[in-house]
């Protein structure tokens, strides 16, 4: 990917993330919703490294971003939140729960880390180079069963990473309040588990440390374990204020944005240019969705 289709993709994702958030807020759409806003780095990376006719991959409940990268059809995410039957999952999972080939998402904290080692035990067995990746966040490091898949997955030695998106929150609650440490490291290698942390403002970074893992993963047949620093300018989900985080730390993530680190390679003719083709195709996505 050069760097003007990392900026689209990261685009394409927020921009829909906040038609997405503009619908609800004018009551156009139903149900609840977690947008990823703040967080596109790691779907746009693993865009281009899982290989969808073969690979697995599952994530929780906020997974949009994943959900277009995966399918390359926005349509279909924004289809399923409608409950339209064109949506990822016929309309009837809603934001939380769809699929598209072999990648699966599901709301129960965490609760595809299970699932995803069991994939990884099928892949093991079939033999050849498939791996089974996970996403999830912090919060889910508090759930029992995904540290028993880190304990399955290592002492059977599966192909599957593990990627932990770090936002510092599970819902209002931050990380520090219900937790020894900010950062995972110190557990995960208690589950002498090889362990990379990176933080999603540096996209090149990023896609070094996820490519290295993937590649690893691959060829040793063996589980590996992603720590992505990382923050939402969202809120837990639509009607969530936000109250709870501090401007400070907004203000570090502002500075230290990945759609921005990535707009600042390219031109500002560049970036206006890829704005206005991602606000056309956002436009006609919302236009396919209320008139199908
Ligand atoms: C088993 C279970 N417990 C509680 C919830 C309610 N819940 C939904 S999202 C969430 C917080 C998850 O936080 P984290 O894993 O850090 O992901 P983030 O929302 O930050 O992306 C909780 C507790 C749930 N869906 N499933
Ligand atoms: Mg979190």
């Amino acid at each position: 990917m050069d760097n003007k289709e990392i900026l689209y993709k990261m685009l394409l994702i927020r921009r829909m993330e906040q038609k997405i958030e503009s619908l609800f807020s004018q009551g156009l759409l139903r149900g609840t919703t977690h947008c990823c806003i703040g967080e596109e780095a790691v779907p746009v990376a693993l865009s281009v490294l899982i290989d969808m006719d073969k690979d697995y991959l599952c994530s929780g409940h906020r997974a949009h971003g994943l959900s277009m990268m995966m399918t390359g059809k926005p349509e279909t995410l924004l289809g399923e939140i409608m409950g339209k039957p064109y949506g990822m999952a016929k309309g009837l999972g809603g934001s939380q729960h769809v699929y598209y080939k072999n990648y699966f998402t599901n709301g129960i904290t965490g609760g595809m880390a299970p699932v995803t080692v069991g994939i990884a035990f099928a892949l093991k067995h079939d033999g050849g180079d498939a791996i089974a990746t996970v996403v999830f966040g912090d919060g889910a490091m508090n759930e029992g069963y995904v540290l028993e898949s880190f304990n399955m997955a290592q002492s059977m030695g599966l192909p599957v990473l593990f990627i932990l998106e770090n936002n510092g929150y599970a819902m209002s609650t931050p990380i520090e309040t219900v937790n020894p440490y900010t950062v995972f490291e110190d557990r995960v290698k208690g589950f002498a588990l090889p362990y990379q942390r990176v933080e999603a403002s540096d996209f090149d970074n990023l896609f070094a440390v996820l490519k290295d893992a993937v590649e690893k993963v691959r060829t040793e047949r063996t589980p590996q374990f992603v720590e992505v620093m990382t923050h939402r300018f969202c809120g837990h989900s639509k009607s969530d204020k936000r109250a709870y985080i501090p401007q400070e730390r907004d203000d570090y993530w502002h500075e230290h944005d990945c759609v921005k680190g990535v707009a600042a390679k390219l031109t500002p003719a560049e970036v206006e240019a890829i704005e206005a083709e991602v606000a056309q195709r956002v436009e006609e996505v919302y236009q396919y969705c209320v008139t199908h």
